[in-house]
């Protein structure tokens, strides 16, 4: 017995309804802690997604549950130790979003040093007086040094589009250096402040989660260029957004662009009177082709559970 706790595309519903025992969720709703609490111990595997809170409360409340098959590809809404802990298996959706999020990272560059989202609030408002040398002007990108905080496939697929897309070029920071299967040369930054201290644009891919909570706090924002911009396709909690919106106020950042928040679906107070900061609501994989694939993915994961093979994407 399958939970799928949120609407799926048709055709993975279809293709997964086919072949097992499916309850979808449909209110299409994010289920309650006490309703995930419930499905731990009815069905035999979860589907859940990034708006369904999968702590050690949930994962102790029933013993019936034996994959978690994530639709997406972050992970930090479940607890990974308490799953492991209980051997139960946990797989997500890596590599069919990548060019998704990557495009929406590259959608948000281009917004916030465009001024792309202020200028049609002004034309939508009926403040436009007409076109002039000084109105609304942004900023370019070519020549520029994009920062990638984080370097794996999404921030790879970000730096490759805005090298060989718009001329830019690349610094990262990440763990290690990664020579291999890169997609574009980046500059390599083992160290956080330096790459942020030569960046006109950071781009943020890391994974959410107690490691990387509050990363780029205000020391982090005061270490980068005076009048750079910010871009968020990560996870909320990676950022302080009270220092953000200092920093957009005070003209230390020109400009942000952010496409998750840490507590979704509110969206931090003190950014939505600002002009300078685009606000999505986490579009990173929202295009039709991705969540279909996405769907698949977790479906190659169930089926390879169902029958007793190893997960094609083991998280643990
Ligand atoms: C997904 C994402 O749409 O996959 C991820 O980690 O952040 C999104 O693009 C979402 O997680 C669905 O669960």
């Amino acid at each position: 017995r399958i939970l799928v706790t949120r609407r799926w595309p048709e055709a993975v519903e279809k293709a997964l309804a086919y072949k097992f025992d499916v309850t979808f969720n449909s209110d299409d709703k994010p289920l309650s802690k006490n309703d995930l609490a419930a499905a731990m111990g009815e069905f035999d595997v979860l589907c859940p997604t990034v708006s369904d809170i999968i702590d050690a409360g949930v994962i102790a409340s029933g013993e019936r549950v034996r994959l978690i098959a994530n639709y997406g590809v972050g992970f930090d809404h479940i607890d990974i130790a308490a799953a492991k802990a209980k051997g139960i298996a946990v797989s997500n959706t890596p590599g069919v979003l990548t060019d998704a999020t990557a495009d929406l990272a590259l959608t948000l560059m281009l917004m916030a040093t465009r001024r792309a989202g202020e200028g049609e609030r002004e034309l939508r408002a009926g403040r436009w007086t007409g076109w002039g040398p000084t109105h609304m002007v942004g900023s370019a990108l070519k020549d520029k040094v994009l920062g990638c905080v984080g370097f794996g496939r999404i921030g790879q697929a970000t730096a490759a589009r805005a090298h060989h897309g718009f001329g830019m070029k690349v610094g990262y920071y990440a763990r290690r250096e990664m020579p291999q299967a890169i997609e574009v040369d980046g500059t390599f930054y083992p160290d956080l402040e330096q790459l942020l201290a030569v960046s006109d644009v950071v781009s943020l891919h890391i994974p959410g989660g107690p490691e990387t909570a509050n990363l780029i706090d205000a020391a982090a924002l005061a270490a980068m260029k005076r009048g750079s911009y910010l871009i968020n396709t990560a996870r909320g909690g990676v950022l302080d957004h009270e220092a953000l919106a200092e920093a957009l106020r005070s003209g230390q950042l020109a400009g942000a662009g952010l496409d998750v928040y840490p507590a979704e679906p509110q969206v931090p107070e003190c950014l939505l009177g600002l002009e300078n900061v685009v606000l999505l609501p986490h579009l990173g994989s929202a295009n039709a082709e991705t969540r279909e694939a996405m769907g698949m993915r977790a479906l190659a994961n169930v089926e390879a559970f169902a029958a007793g093979k190893s997960l094609p994407d083991p998280v643990a």
